[in-house]
């Protein structure tokens, strides 16, 4: 797909690829949400699922922290569980509490209730999509969905989880009934993904946020395939693909060769750092610790200062937080944020 050479030739895509934009792009993960208080009044009296449904609604909330902040690019308005809800599968999200299952996957039975997604069970997606991507013009819109794992996890441990026990023990104690269901979520993920990129989505990013609580070893094992999988499927889109995990400095590598085209790092690990475990160099995206939201200017400059300097060491540097915004972080910092990135000499 030929894009406008407004949005191929924008920070955001620029840095994906590789290439050297005249300012560093800014994003942040989670950056729609409880933070804005404009987001919390189009959301009133209405569920987390329900509004993912609703196309204006979706369409709003996407470009409501592209308006307010100037981020160099907005991630689609929905969740990594709600594709399994479009597929029939009995899961709600809690304030307070994230994605709960109802019947939480123990055994065949259950994989099997995870159905194939086909675009039609989201037609609404496409709709805010293809919304969005006309009124975002030059500012990308990045499509993304949840990793076999990280979904895995709230199916099988039936909602969120600290150490993913009933998750590991399928893996070891039934390798073959967690690959099936890691096999199907990959399905879903492509399903999803490819829906988005269909309708002019101009990046992926696969959220597998929890994969940090594996060791390499298992990683290797039990994720890595499927996410390659995801991965292969959307290789032809020729869109850049972006992988994420918090707290995965130990698997850095293997996400990276899992075959994403950026990787993206929390705040444990420096850029330059985290592009020499990358293996081959490849555009990074990240690593401001969200906890340095609450502390002051003063604190907060010399710090991203420290991670334009690193990330100059990747050969594309998205700056990010290295991990989502904080419901009762103030917005009015991440807009200050986004200005300074923004016009800060880019490092040679
Ligand atoms: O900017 C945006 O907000 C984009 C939309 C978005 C994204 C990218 C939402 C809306 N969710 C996600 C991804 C998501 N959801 C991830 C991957 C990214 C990450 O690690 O943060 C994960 C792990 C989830 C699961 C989830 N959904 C949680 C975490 C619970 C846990 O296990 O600790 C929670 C609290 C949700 C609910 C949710 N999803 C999105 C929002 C705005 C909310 C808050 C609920 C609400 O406002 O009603």
């Amino acid at each position: 797909m030929t894009l406008p050479p407004s949005l191929d030739r924008s920070a955001y895509l620029l840095a994906a690829r590789g290439e050297r934009p005249p300012h560093t792009p800014v994003w942040f993960m989670r950056q729609a949400g409880r933070a804005l208080p404009e987001y919390r009044a189009a959301r009133e009296g209405i569920s987390m699922l329900e509004s993912c449904m609703r196309p204006d609604l979706v369409v709003e909330l996407t470009l409501q922290p592209v308006r307010r902040y100037g981020v160099d690019a907005a991630i689609f308005f929905s969740d990594i569980v709600f594709p399994l809800q479009a597929a029939g599968f009995d899961v709600e999200i809690k304030p307070g509490v994230g994605p709960v299952v109802a019947e939480p996957i123990r055994d065949a039975a259950g994989v099997a209730r995870v159905r194939p997604v086909t675009p039609s069970d989201v037609s609404f997606t496409t709709e805010a999509v293809r919304q969005l991507v006309s009124e975002l013009g030059g500012t990308p819109l990045i499509g993304f969905a949840g990793a076999p794992f990280t979904v895995a996890s709230y199916l099988v441990e039936g909602g969120p989880s600290k150490d993913f026990a009933k998750t590991k023990a399928m893996m070891h104690g039934d390798p073959s009934l967690w690959h099936a269901l890691a096999d199907r979520l990959a399905d879903v993920a492509i399903a999803f993904l490819s829906v988005q990129v269909e309708a002019g989505a101009s990046a992926i990013q696969l959220f597998d946020s929890w994969a940090g609580g594996l060791s390499p070893r298992d990683y290797e094992r039990f994720v890595m395939p499927h996410s390659a999988k995801v991965f292969d499927a959307l290789k032809q889109y020729d869109v850049p693909r972006v992988h994420f995990g918090v707290n995965t400095g130990e698997l850095l590598g293997l996400m990276s060769a899992a075959g994403a085209d950026v990787v993206g790092v929390d705040w444990r690990v420096p850029l330059d750092e985290a592009v020499r475990r990358l293996g081959t160099p490849k555009p990074v995206q990240g690593n401001l610790d969200p906890a340095l939201l609450f502390a002051g200017w003063e604190a907060i400059e010399p710090e991203v200062d420290r991670i334009l300097a690193e990330g100059a060491s990747a050969p594309g540097h998205i700056f990010n937080l290295g991990h989502g915004v904080p419901p009762n972080a103030d917005p009015d910092v991440l807009q200050r944020i986004t200005k300074y990135v923004q016009s800060a000499h880019v490092p040679a």
